[in-house]
């Protein structure tokens, strides 16, 4: 069966990376099964899903379903977000593979509690720039997966 790819990007904390989460997924589509599609779509924007009403709980209740059963968790982390945060925690905690790619240069210092959460083992991070992002995730899935 193919890898279940759980990718996180920034929805309500902004939608000014859109266009790269679109691109990382792209990638990811090489490597398995991309679980969480609709977080890269262009129409998507920070009040809603193409203009319709959403219902948060279940949002969560399905987001979070889909984190238990993702082999390896993907978070494009410049553009801060609680939800992308408070994912990436959940995820730590279920023992899940994590990669969280940090663009450089940013005008973002990536959050302590993420970048100290590195582990080498379960948990990456990894600084990349917007020519490298599609080397640096085939790389990852390569080597660590
Ligand atoms: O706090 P944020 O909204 O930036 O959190 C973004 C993260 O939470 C993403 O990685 C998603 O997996 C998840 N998430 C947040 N909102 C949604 C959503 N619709 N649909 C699916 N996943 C979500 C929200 C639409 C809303 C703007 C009305």
């Amino acid at each position: 069966m193919s890898l279940r790819i759980y990718f996180c990007g920034s929805i309500r904390g902004g939608r000014g990376d859109a266009g790269i989460y679109s691109r990382i997924i792209g990638q990811l589509k090489r490597f398995g099964q991309v679980l969480t599609e609709h977080v890269g779509r262009p129409d998507l924007s920070e009040k809603g899903e193409g203009g319709m009403q959403v219902d948060d709980k279940r949002i969560h209740d399905r987001d979070l379903q889909w984190l238990r059963e993702a082999d390896v968790i993907v978070a494009e982390v410049t553009q801060p977000s609680l939800g992308v945060g408070y994912e990436i925690g959940r995820a730590l905690a279920m023992n899940k593979k994590i990669l969280c790619l940090f663009r450089t240069p940013s005008t973002y210092a990536l959050s302590a509690m993420i970048r100290g959460a590195a582990n080498g083992t379960n948990v990456h991070v990894k600084d990349y720039s917007e020519e490298k992002v599609e080397i640096v995730i085939q790389q990852y899935f390569e080597q660590q997966l």
